[in-house]
């Protein structure tokens, strides 16, 4: 049985979900509160980030990998990344971007606006986390807060710069969409659409995710308002709507024969 150590609500975790549940991959999610989760990482046989995915053969601590590992195990019709290498690294350089630019930026906009919604954010955040990590971020919450602010290195006005990032990101990708192309790479869903789509989730929260994310009208209403900027970009649309066609359990191609 494969292993995935994740924080649930972490979107890169999501690309890792999302890539093994599309492909019908069984796998054991251990879900771990920020701080717990380094001493996961690191004892499963990674990094100090998650996803980490732990296979019969090897640890894969890079969501971009998983994706990679996924695919290798997919019928060629079927996978996420083209076969011909000039696509492909297309493909990555933009799934790069996306881990570098939106990731982030996304993450700590989101982190930054929830920090003072201390009980609404932990009672999404540790969905399915062991009882006593639950009980030792709740208790322990200045202490983690410190620790966030400073692996995540936010400084008073961060979020800022962050937004502008977001939003240049989406306009990005509804530049690259304004040829009328169904995905991001052309005629078929592929890793740049999910990648994006997972990692807009900071800021479309969408209700189709690996665990529940809070939805606009339990937000205060700056973080809602945010939200509902994001969900009309046509980024914004595009991200909800790949999510709706290809989030599904009714997704799951066929691994290819061993
Ligand atoms: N490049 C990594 C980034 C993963 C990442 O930043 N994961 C976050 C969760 S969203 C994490 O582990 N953050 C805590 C830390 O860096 O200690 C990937 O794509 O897997």
């Amino acid at each position: 049985m494969l292993r995935l150590i994740t924080i649930p609500i972490s979107h890169y975790c999501e690309k890792a979900r999302w890539a093994l549940e599309r492909a019908g991959l069984d796998y054991r999610e251990e879900r771990h509160v920020q701080g717990v989760h380094q001493l996961a990482a690191r004892r499963a046989g990674g990094g100090v980030t998650v996803p980490v995915l732990v296979t019969p053969e090897r640890v894969v601590a890079e969501s971009a990998e998983i994706l990679e590992w996924v695919d290798e195990r997919l019928e060629r019709e079927q996978r996420l990344f083209p076969a011909e290498a000039t696509e492909r690294h297309g493909v990555q350089a933009l799934c790069r971007r996306l881990d570098e630019q939106l990731g982030p930026c996304g993450r700590r906009l989101m982190y930054v606006n929830m920090f003072p919604e201390r009980q609404l954010m932990l009672s999404f955040n540790n969905q399915g986390v062991p009882a006593w990590e639950d009980r030792a971020i709740r208790w322990g919450w200045p202490v983690i807060k410190r620790f966030a602010a400073r692996v995540l290195a936010i400084s008073p006005g961060v979020e800022v710069e962050d937004e502008r990032i977001v939003w240049r990101e989406l306009d990005n990708v509804a530049a690259l969409l304004q040829d009328g192309r169904p995905y991001l790479c052309g005629e078929r869903f592929g890793a740049a659409d999910l990648t994006f789509a997972a990692l807009a989730a900071s800021v479309i929260v969408p209700e189709d995710y690996g665990t529940p994310l809070p939805q606009p009208q339990s937000l205060p209403p700056q973080i809602a308002a945010l939200v509902e900027r994001a969900r009309a970009h046509p980024a914004g649309q595009f991200a909800l709507r790949v999510i709706a066609e290809q989030r599904r359990a009714e997704h799951v191609v066929t691994p290819a024969p061993a």
